[in-house]
């Protein structure tokens, strides 16, 4: 809705361009609808178009994404309206080439289609980070994570749980991935820290950072079987990057309630904040509730990269501290608030991180 605001001022203030000053000639008119033309187009490649009804859609390819480029202060500021305005938004991002989208989607069915003996190995001692399944309230879901998902002893641990022979494949696929698409996290991180003038504490968060990477399965819905796949939710991690494969499920509700439909294609990323995030921007970015509805007859995979911070308080950047905005949260542990959500008061919690560390 902001960038449909944006571009009908933008219309506007052309229109009162063409009504100011001298007459123009019939050629420097031409001239003139030429330029505002090529503009036009520039922006929409590089603010990203208006695709998935009103999700931002941003282009972080190539030289998108390249800080001396003369697009990255554009695209800086359209990811920070997109995160502030939505709590996400579609990133294009050409990093993950087709073969390893296809090579990671593979090695998740050959996952789901381990007995379940052993995929309940997959234990963890936060809770929601091991395998996820056979669950009542959404009985379609199946979920199994992997724990330091960027390093080689993360991947390494899950693949010898699972395979206890080895599946060279499986590990290097996953680590291939889960670092590719980590890469992305950051840069959208740094834009975002680029913007609030907080770089150094970003920092100082990156060397506690861990990614869990979750595999996800939503098998289709039987004859009078609800096609609920996962409740609407907001995520605790810092930040998540959600990616589908070719079937649609994945739904974002937007601050005024509607909820939107994203299209899968192995180009498209969501990248949404955390609950962990919109505490250290001191409010500033919200995350989203989101949620999966299978639509037909046919199973899901979908992933999931998540954020999380180990072994460190997170606290407020003091420069996101003032008047129009007092602190609203406590420093707290990341992992430690998961463990709160978990609980009685935290699951009925209409907003947990704000009943844990909200002031
Ligand atoms: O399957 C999806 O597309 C979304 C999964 C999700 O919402 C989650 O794991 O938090």
């Amino acid at each position: 809705m902001t960038i449909q605001y944006v571009y009908a001022s933008e219309l506007r203030s052309y229109k009162k361009l063409l009504h100011v000053g001298v007459p123009l000639t019939r050629e420097k008119r031409n001239k003139k609808r030429k330029e505002r033309k090529k503009e036009k187009q520039s922006k929409l490649e590089t603010m990203g178009s208006l695709t998935n009804r009103n999700l931002p859609v941003i282009d972080l390819t190539k030289n998108n994404v390249d800080p001396n480029s003369s697009s990255w202060s554009t695209t800086r500021s359209n990811v920070v309206r997109a995160l502030e305005d939505y709590g996400c938004f579609v990133a294009i991002f050409d990093k993950v080439s087709p073969e390893l989208d296809k090579a990671i989607f593979g090695a998740a069915e050959e996952l789901f289609d381990l007995p379940v003996e052993s995929k309940v190995l997959n234990t963890s001692k936060t809770p929601s980070h091991g395998y996820v399944g056979q669950e009542p309230v959404v009985p379609l879901y199946e979920g199994l994570g992997i724990e330091n998902a960027t390093t080689l002893e993360g991947v390494q641990t899950f693949t010898n749980l699972l395979w206890p022979n080895g599946n060279s494949n499986f590990r290097e696929t996953a680590l291939s991935f889960s670092r590719i698409v980590a890469e992305l996290d950051q840069l959208v991180m740094i834009m975002v820290c680029e913007t609030y003038g907080i770089e150094k504490e970003y920092e100082s968060l990156l060397g506690s950072m861990s990614y869990l990477l979750r595999l996800i399965k939503y098998r289709g819905p039987e004859e009078n079987e609800k096609n609920l796949g996962i409740v609407p939710h907001t995520d605790k991690s810092f930040m998540s990057i959600l990616h589908q494969h070719q079937v649609k499920g994945l739904e974002i509700k937007t601050k005024d309630g509607e909820w939107i439909l994203i299209d899968p294609s192995p180009r498209s990323f969501v990248v949404m904040a955390g609950d962990a995030c919109m505490a250290w921007t001191n409010g500033r970015i919200e995350p989203p509730h989101h949620r999966v509805t299978m639509t037909g007859k046919k199973e899901r995979y979908s992933l999931g990269l998540f954020t999380f911070i180990r072994d460190l308080m997170i606290e407020v950047p003091e420069a996101l501290v003032d008047e129009e905005h007092p602190l609203q949260y406590k420093p707290f542990d990341h992992y430690k608030f998961i463990d709160y959500y978990f609980t009685e008061e935290g699951k009925k919690s209409k907003c947990a991180i704000r009943s844990y560390c909200g002031i």
